[in-house]
């Protein structure tokens, strides 16, 4: 369950982490579609434990399978997957498939007005008793295959997957939403599951629903989070043959590259050369909604110029399937989505070039960005040639004869002739500015018959990265 069902040429998945429904219908009309975003990842959609302040991690804590949250009910739901697959934008849901809420003191009331007793594992808006669970248990060995499936991961009530009930309940759930017209899932939590019971439940769900576009006997696509190194006892190859993983050491190596702590020449071998996933298992990211939270190599909006061509790269670089983030802005782990006085989550605004102004930080809508996901549209296919690099990390590459990136993250000029492999003509830099009207408002390259042209990006730069392709030809 490896194919995400993209439409056409589409290729991008983006995070729109804690959006409301009806705002992502909106964005799949007004913006995702038109700038070729192959899909959506969306914030849980069942019910949820509320905790004090809002925190977003509220909604890994589920009391049902009621679709109510604070994105919205299960009508305002079934309207956004209707409206983004009619636009060829699908939605992957994030399930809690490990576990259900964490403790609470006394009687805990969910986003949908259902009613738990966490303390004795009982949560009748399923219903689930204390026999749906495993017996308590904390994690203390990460390396203990007991502790890391059986035990309460961060103190979450762990369901037993091998429980008839528990199958059926968490099958039923997941027909629900495809019934409903999504095209697959990211599995939280898939390590602390083990991969037999994954495995029965992913074949025996429901083929997706071909009233939504999409063809017979179409199996739901799977990605599962796995956070694995390298060195863990419960390994990404017990889950990578279930579908595709999580690959973490692509979020932390970019990272660490792009912030000037590895030359980017290294990136020559990127992908399995690296020890990654094959690139049609591996769910690639420069940063997720808890990597982001961390201190650490991992780069976020808040850098932006390392994050702008570390995200350049990761659309350019033939490897993966690409998913970038969509955050709200955060001062510390804890800190709620944009919401008003009454607790509930606000609508992105936005100003007058696109950017959202109000809390959310919305980098699917940089221009560097969503331009980029043009870029990977725009070559899909075509192998990569012609690297070059400076010894150092200036580095650039060509796509096919569809497109070509130049990246500079030394602290000097890179200004020389480089083969872009493109047919001659004047190109425009979709990093720098945009075609508007036939002209380019950025930088513009003159490819020569040889396929050079003279590339500058200068290390004072406001990017530093420089992207040419077909489809952006002046
Ligand atoms: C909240 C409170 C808790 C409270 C709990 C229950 O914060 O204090 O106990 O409620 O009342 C999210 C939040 C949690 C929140 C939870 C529930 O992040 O703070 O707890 O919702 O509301 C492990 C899992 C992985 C999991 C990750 C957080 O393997 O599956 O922990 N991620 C998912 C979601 C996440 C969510 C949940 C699961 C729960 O994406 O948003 O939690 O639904 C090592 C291990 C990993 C482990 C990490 C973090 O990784 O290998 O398995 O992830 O540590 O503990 C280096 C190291 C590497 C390390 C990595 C990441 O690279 O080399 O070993 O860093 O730190």
């Amino acid at each position: 369950q490896h194919n995400p069902h993209w439409w056409g040429n589409r290729n991008t998945i983006v995070h729109l982490f804690e959006w409301k429904w009806s705002d992502i219908a909106a964005e799949c009309e007004n913006f995702l579609g038109p700038k070729g975003f192959a899909g959506v990842q969306v914030s849980p959609v069942n019910e949820n434990i509320i905790s004090a302040g809002r925190p977003w991690w509220e909604r890994y804590q589920p009391i049902s399978y009621k679709l109510i949250t604070r994105s919205g009910n299960e009508q305002e739901f079934a309207d956004m997957v209707r409206r983004c697959n009619d636009v060829g934008v699908r939605i992957y849901v994030d399930v809690l498939l490990n576990h259900m809420s964490g403790d609470f003191d006394g009687i805990a009331v969910g986003t949908a007005g259902s009613e738990a007793e966490p303390s004795k594992k009982s949560y009748p808006g399923v219903p689930y008793s204390a026999q749906d669970f495993h017996p308590s248990c904390e994690i203390t060995d990460w390396n203990d295959r007991f502790q890391v499936q059986q035990c309460e991961l961060v103190g979450l009530k762990d369901l037993d997957q091998s429980s008839e009930w528990v199958r059926s309940k968490l099958i039923e759930f997941l027909d629900h939403l495809i019934e409903l017209g999504v095209a697959g899932f990211r599995v939280d939590a898939a390590k602390h599951m083990a991969a037999d019971d994954l495995s029965y439940i992913y074949s025996t769900i429901s083929d997706l629903n071909t009233e939504h576009g999409f063809p017979h006997n179409a199996r739901p696509f799977i990605f599962q989070e796995v956070i694995d190194h390298g060195h863990e006892t419960v390994s990404r190859e017990e889950y990578n043959q279930l579908g595709a993983v999580t690959e973490f050491r692509f979020s932390e190596e970019i990272g660490n590259a792009f912030r000037g702590n590895n030359a980017l020449k290294w990136l020559q071998s990127w992908g399995t050369g690296w020890g990654f996933l094959a690139s049609g298992q591996a769910l690639t990211f420069v940063d997720n909604h808890d990597n982001q939270r961390d201190m650490g190599a991992v780069l976020n909006y808040k850098s932006p110029k390392q994050y702008k061509m570390a995200t350049a790269f990761h659309l350019a670089y033939p490897y993966g399937i690409s998913r970038v983030m969509s955050s709200f802005a955060f001062d510390d782990h804890d800190t709620a989505p944009p919401q008003d006085e009454q607790e509930r989550i606000i609508s992105p605004e936005f100003d007058e070039e696109g950017a959202c102004v109000n809390g959310w930080i919305c980098e699917h809508r940089w221009r560097q960005i969503y331009a980029m996901v043009g870029f990977k549209n725009a070559v899909r296919d075509t192998e990569l040639s012609n690297w070059w690099d400076n010894g150092d990390s200036q580095i650039s590459f060509c796509r096919g004869n569809k497109g070509f990136l130049a990246v500079n993250n030394n602290l000097y000029d890179l200004s020389q002739e480089l083969q872009t492999c493109l047919p001659a003509g004047v190109y425009c830099d979709v990093i720098s500015g945009s075609l508007v009207d036939g002209s380019c408002t950025g930088k513009s390259v003159i490819v020569e018959d040889s396929g050079f042209g003279y590339i500058h990006i200068g290390s004072e730069d406001f990017d530093g990265v420089l992207a040419l392709h077909v489809d952006a030809r002046v």
